[in-house]
């Protein structure tokens, strides 16, 4: 036998090695609907491959695919699985029983790894290893008969009949494995019943508001609104398949360094005095121009009203805020408890928060960074210290504290724009959250530093638009721009990565005009 032909015979073995494995990802998304809605083979591989990527892995997926990252993360996944199943199945064919071993072990790493995940349960393991039993059973069988056609044939290619009809049984095994994950998304209703509580869900009316004054947007084309809309809000968490809570079962518990231990149910939460601010959130790993940033109407409760309810002990510095899939934020027991907006937040825009942001009830902290206060579907405050407990980014080589550095970023005109000569506008947003921005100013290529018109601020919680007008003669320029803090600090012009506690440098664009 040439290794030519032997090589040649492994491709029905890998064809249905791959249909095997189809199949029994399909019956383990299935089963996973059936007993362990958390516990879906594929959520639980991906989210424990993004608790375990290094910062740079996910500072790589947001730049490369943005808010895509869980859909690229998924597809990869699906690629690997597929791929070592063709070489499970090229193992089978030639080393039998290994192959099979293989593809069980596949099923244990994922049942391994079900059982870190922060929502495992008792079956969190089953899915997977159903998945990695089906999937060894009947790739062994499709390739013992593979073998048993060859054994029987005369000459190495006489078992063509065996082949296709072990063709047809991967495509039939294929064809089911895609029926039962239909069945699973059909099953797991539970994200289409928490849809329908949210869109039959009526808010109740705040007690104060802040308005949203009409010149705090320049209405300039092509510069974002003051206020985003939800649906071109940023988003960004760890949660792979988005935490589906009902507001019947949410129950936030207050406890640690406190005098009294606190339960708060979702009833007891609308009954509170209900307040409505304008703030502005922004992720650490935003770059300088990012996009990682928004604006919302917030309607909640202050959290320092929950706090003083449970009295934290003197020796309590931090907040470790608890999300029901396991992330954690740690925020200054201080931002909470001044005199700043930080809210137990139930809507955003007008209506219950969107599902992805956190619904029914999340974090927002004026000043800080997202991933050291902004915790969605909040189930948790632990009080605690810094120096006892820390957040998930924080074990992640991100710095504990995260207050919101001052930044400014261009959006009119957009980087290698073509811009018409003559009389133009340059715009864009600038903030330093719950410290304020008194100034903008801006440069065109090495000219002086120009101020620029600002917007009225909603308040020292939100960005504030800026403009100014530009009289553009034809050729290239750099435009670039910075801001001036309330409290009178200069923009740095240093740059900085994200990492460990949020970006600096200037922003600054390249435009030509004709
Ligand atoms: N449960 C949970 N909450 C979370 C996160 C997360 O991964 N899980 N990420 C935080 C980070 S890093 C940011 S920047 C904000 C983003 O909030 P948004 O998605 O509503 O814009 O949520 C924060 N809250
Ligand atoms: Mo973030």
């Amino acid at each position: 036998m040439t290794p030519a032909s032997s090589r040649r015979r492994d491709l029905p073995a890998i064809v249905a090695s791959i249909a095997a494995t189809v199949l029994g990802a399909g019956l383990g998304e299935l089963a996973a609907a059936i007993v362990a809605p958390t516990a879906s083979p594929f959520a639980v591989i991906g989210g424990g491959m993004i608790d375990l990527a290094p910062a740079w892995a996910k500072d790589l997926a947001i730049d490369l695919f943005g808010t895509g990252d869980k859909a690229a993360l998924l597809v990869g996944i699906a690629v690997l699985l597929l791929v070592v199943a063709g070489a499970a199945g090229v193992l089978e064919r030639r080393k039998a029983p290994w192959g099979r071993v293989a593809l069980v072990a596949v099923g244990v790493v994922g049942a391994i790894v079900s059982f870190t995940r922060a929502d495992a349960g008792t079956l969190s393991p089953v899915p997977s290893l159903i998945a990695g039993a089906a999937a060894a059973l009947v790739a062994g069988v499709l390739i013992a008969r593979l073998r048993r056609g060859r054994a029987s044939a005369a000459s190495g290619d006489d078992d063509g009949v065996t082949r296709r009809g072990v063709l047809a049984l991967s495509g039939v095994a294929v064809l089911a494995g895609v029926m039962a994950t239909a069945g699973s998304f059909a099953l797991s209703g539970g994200a289409r019943a928490v849809s329908a509580v949210r869109a039959a869900l009526r808010l109740p009316s705040p007690a104060t508001t802040t308005t949203v004054p009409a010149a705090a947007d320049l209405g300039i084309d092509g510069l974002a609104p003051v206020v985003t809309p939800s649906a071109d809000f940023y988003r960004i968490d760890t949660a792979l398949i988005v935490p589906q809570v009902d507001p019947a079962t949410w129950a936030l518990r207050v406890h640690g360094l406190v005098e009294q231990e606190v339960v708060l149910r979702w009833d007891d939460l609308i009954a509170l005095p209900q307040k409505e601010t304008v703030a502005t959130l922004v992720c650490v790993s935003n770059e300088v121009g990012g996009s990682l940033i928004g604006t919302a109407r917030w309607l909640g409760v202050p959290i320092r009203d929950i706090l003083a309810r449970a009295k934290p002990t003197a020796e309590a510095d931090m907040v470790l805020s608890r999300s029901v899939d396991g992330f954690t934020a740690s925020s200054p027991l201080e931002a909470l408890t001044d005199d700043r907006d930080a809210l137990l937040a139930i809507g955003m825009n007008g209506e219950p928060l969107p599902i992805e942001h956190g619904f029914p009830v999340r974090l927002v902290v004026p000043g800080m960074y997202g991933y050291v206060s902004a915790t969605k579907w909040v189930s948790e405050l632990e009080v605690t210290r810094f120096d006892r407990a820390e957040g998930y980014w924080t074990s992640r080589g991100w710095s504990e504290r995260g207050p919101v550095k001052l930044q400014s970023r261009i959006d009119v005109p957009r980087s290698g724009a073509q811009v018409a000569a003559g009389e133009t506008v340059i715009a864009g947003v600038a903030w330093q959250t719950h410290v304020g921005v008194s100034g903008v100013e801006v440069q065109v290529d090495d000219g002086p530093w120009q101020k620029a018109t600002l917007a009225t601020a909603i308040s020292a919680d939100t960005w504030v638009q800026w403009s100014l007008p530009w009289n553009a003669a034809s050729g290239s320029h750099v435009i670039r721009c910075r801001a001036v803090s309330a409290t009178g600090e200069t923009q740095t012009s240093d740059t900085a990565a994200p990492a460990p506690d949020g970006a600096t440098g200037w922003d600054q664009r390249t435009v030509s005009v004709a």
